[in-house]
């Protein structure tokens, strides 16, 4: 289910805490193939501004890792519950870091479907190599890619 994560910004914890528990009704499945059990995933996005290496290292150090959308599902969804958090946009887990142009999930699987803003991902000044999803544009073409070392907010499922 989604859920904000305060853990990086305790000043914040009650006037946040409502919308934790309005934002708290979406469920994903997700296959763990080492366990016999579908487990849903939940999602938190950290407070602080982060590179993207940074970012997933904030989800992963809370036992998460940046979030794999791997549905026309999931992405609407998940930015139905992003747009109701942030107006900026935020890192998600896909780069191409390691072969320009060849987009890979930070589970190492193939990115499939994406849902880029218009003309992106452009690699603008050839070095954009990970990957950001604006809440603020249309639910299925928002993604872009820019430079891995600006800040933004990570959006973490677990
Ligand atoms: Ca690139
Ligand atoms: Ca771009």
């Amino acid at each position: 289910m989604f859920g904000v994560d305060h853990s990086g910004s305790r000043a914040h914890l009650c006037s946040s805490a409502g919308l934790h528990h309005t934002a708290a009704h979406h469920h994903h499945s997700r296959e763990r193939p080492d366990k016999e059990l579908q487990e849903h995933s939940w999602f938190f996005m950290s407070t602080e501004l982060k590179s993207w290496s940074d970012s997933r290292q904030y989800c992963r150090d809370r036992g998460a890792d940046l979030v794999i959308i791997n549905s026309e599902e999931k992405q609407v969804s998940l930015c139905e519950f992003i747009s109701s958090l942030v107006s900026e946009s935020a890192w998600i887990g896909l780069s191409d870091t390691e072969n320009e142009g060849i987009m890979k999930w930070v589970d190492n699987s193939p990115l499939n479907q994406g849902f880029w803003f218009k003309g992106e991902p452009n690699n603008f000044g050839g070095d954009e190599d990970c990957i950001e999803l604006n809440p603020e544009k249309d639910n299925r073409n928002n993604w872009n890619d820019r430079s891995c070392s600006d800040t933004r907010k990570g959006i973490c499922e677990k």
